[in-house]
């Protein structure tokens, strides 16, 4: 009986921490080796007004990870402008950021990997058409297609809907 009641809690506790999760997901629609369509991206922030979420409870998955130049999936949240996250060539990507319910945003930043030189950096155009796709209990709210090669991306969220804004770094 007793394990019965553990077994019931458990499994309680699982659905609850699942529905009150909220994913963000970055997936390049295209499938090309020779053209390279896997991603490389410096870091992944949120907002809520001017104010950004704590990264440290949020938690990235990739795809898979180009582990032998260390772009771990860790290096999308670390808060270093310089360390990379990027999937691994030969299979279609994605890179997903999970949080919890109680930690709203309304503005999500995204910034490419060489966001400093896109134009003399590496491979800015490997996020080109990607749809970043936001759901709540696995219900989209939202997706938007990146239709150009930019620095850094701007999304705003506003309720079920968003709006994509982009602007460049000039140096
Ligand atoms: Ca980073």
């Amino acid at each position: 009986m007793d394990i019965i009641i553990i077994i019931i809690i458990i499994v309680v506790v699982y659905k609850t921490s699942f529905i009150s999760a909220w994913e963000v997901k970055i997936t390049q629609q295209l499938f090309d080796d020779s053209s390279h369509h896997y991603f490389s991206l410096a870091e992944i922030q949120f907002f809520k007004g001017n104010t950004q979420l704590d990264s440290s409870m949020l938690n990235c998955t990739m795809s898979s990870t180009d582990d032998f130049n260390g772009m771990f999936p860790s290096h999308c949240l670390d808060g270093d402008l310089g360390s990379l996250c990027g999937t691994y060539p030969g299979v279609p990507s994605w890179i997903s950021v999970v949080g919890p319910d109680n930690m709203t945003f309304d503005k999500i930043k995204i910034y490419n990997r060489d966001w400093q030189d896109t134009v003399s950096g590496c491979c800015a155009y490997r996020i080109l058409n990607a749809v970043v796709t936001y759901s709540v209990n696995s219900d989209v709210k939202f997706s938007t297609v990146l239709r150009t090669i930019d620095a850094v991306y701007e999304i705003q969220v506003t309720g079920s809907s968003s709006s994509h804004h982009h602007y460049y770094y000039h140096y």
